[in-house]
């Protein structure tokens, strides 16, 4: 009998055939050369594939979509597929992400275990990084993702389905923070004490933006600076990536994850808080980087809010995390066990230090 113990090379083989047996679904191939797990998403496994087709070299991304996230699958890809048709028909110079379909002209394969597993082209010789390193890079990202929203300006959003009801909807977020500390467990609530009245000390922010009703666009929803991709050699913005939760939104949720993620001097990950502060340098370059694509397009109420977005979508991210460690970890991938609750310390004290700021709000 084999014995299976976890070493690298073992996980490696077992990775292959798994991804082998999903791959005939898309492919024709000769062989299978490579098969590893890719990126840092929360969500999705995501794997990076080398293929022989037909004598030739040919890499991929492999995805299983989260279906206990994406509870519409095929709506998610056809958003992908709505957005990769729009921009290929524009004066857009970034690569595209595109879906390749299955054998059966399918957007996703169903495995029998009930897995959903996509395939997109892979965006050879890019990079992507976890917080901003310099002003430049900061305003080459948000120029990127600025183009991305131009270039979306003019999608009809009907075409956009809603794939996640209440996505970055504050008031519902709250309400289920609400009903998570309601049920959670005592030790847990006495464990979170301090991010739990950080939380509702500012829930007045979720109501403030909800009264603004700004007008519905095409949204990435995920404006992360890893999901930039940029060019190895120019460090020139090449694509934007991760295009899951692309649907109707207000364009405070793409400018506040920009600067939620590009201008803090630490990553989400990390947990010293005293390390978290908002750069005024990344903030000045990537709100410039972003308005020199849509500038012309945001109307007065747009512009006029758009610095309210960093506070909202942070304390939106910081209330997501809390929520899951108080219903146990049900949503993120977590590496330990007090993970979730780190991650909204995090968001907090960026929070506060946004708030502490003048130079957004000159
Ligand atoms: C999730 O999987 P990933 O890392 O792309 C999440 C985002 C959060 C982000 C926090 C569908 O994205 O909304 O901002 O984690 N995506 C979903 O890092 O919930
Ligand atoms: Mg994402």
């Amino acid at each position: 009998m084999i014995q299976y113990n976890c070493t690298t090379l073992k996980k490696g083989i077992i990775l292959k055939k798994m991804t082998e047996n999903i791959l005939h679904h898309f492919f024709d191939f000769n062989k299978l050369i490579n098969a590893t797990a890719f990126g840092n998403g929360h969500i999705n496994d995501t794997y990076k594939i080398e293929l022989k087709i037909n004598n030739r070299i040919e890499i991929y991304l492999l995805q299983r979509l989260n279906h206990q996230v994406f509870s519409e699958p095929f709506l998610v890809m056809e958003n992908i597929q709505q957005v990769a048709d729009h921009l290929s028909k524009k004066k857009y110079q970034l690569k595209i992400l595109s879906p390749i379909l299955t054998l059966k002209k399918q957007l996703l394969y169903k495995d029998s275990g009930g897995n959903y597993w996509r395939v997109f082209n892979f965006i050879k010789n890019t990079i992507a990084v976890e917080k901003a390193e310099t002003p430049e890079q900061a305003y080459e990202a948000a120029k990127a993702f600025g183009a991305f929203a131009k270039a979306l300006d003019d999608i009809d959003i009907s075409l956009l389905k809603t794939t996640i009801p209440g996505f970055h909807d504050g008031e519902k977020r709250m309400a289920d923070f609400m009903l998570a500390l309601k049920n959670a467990p005592s030790k847990k609530i006495a464990a979170a004490k301090k991010e739990i009245a950080g939380v509702l000390q500012q829930k007045a922010i979720f109501k403030h933006i909800a009264a603004l009703k700004l007008p519905l666009r095409a949204i990435h929803h995920d404006t992360k600076i890893n999901n930039l991709l940029f060019d190895k050699t120019t460090m020139k913005a090449a694509a934007v990536v991760d295009l899951d939760t692309v649907m109707p939104g207000i364009v405070l949720s793409d400018f506040g994850d920009m600067v939620r993620t590009f201008a803090s001097t630490a990553d989400e990950e990390e947990r010293d808080f005293t390390k978290v502060e908002i750069r005024a340098d990344i903030y000045g370059a990537l709100t410039e980087g972003f308005l020199s694509e849509m500038g012309n397009l945001l109307t007065d109420a747009e512009r006029r809010s758009l610095h309210e977005g960093g506070p909202w979508i942070t304390l939106m991210q910081a209330v997501r995390f809390l929520s899951d460690y108080l219903k146990g970890d049900v949503y993120y991938k977590t590496k330990y066990p007090d993970h979730n609750l780190h991650r909204a310390g995090k968001q907090l004290a960026l929070l506060r230090s946004m708030q502490q700021q003048t130079f957004s709000r000159r």
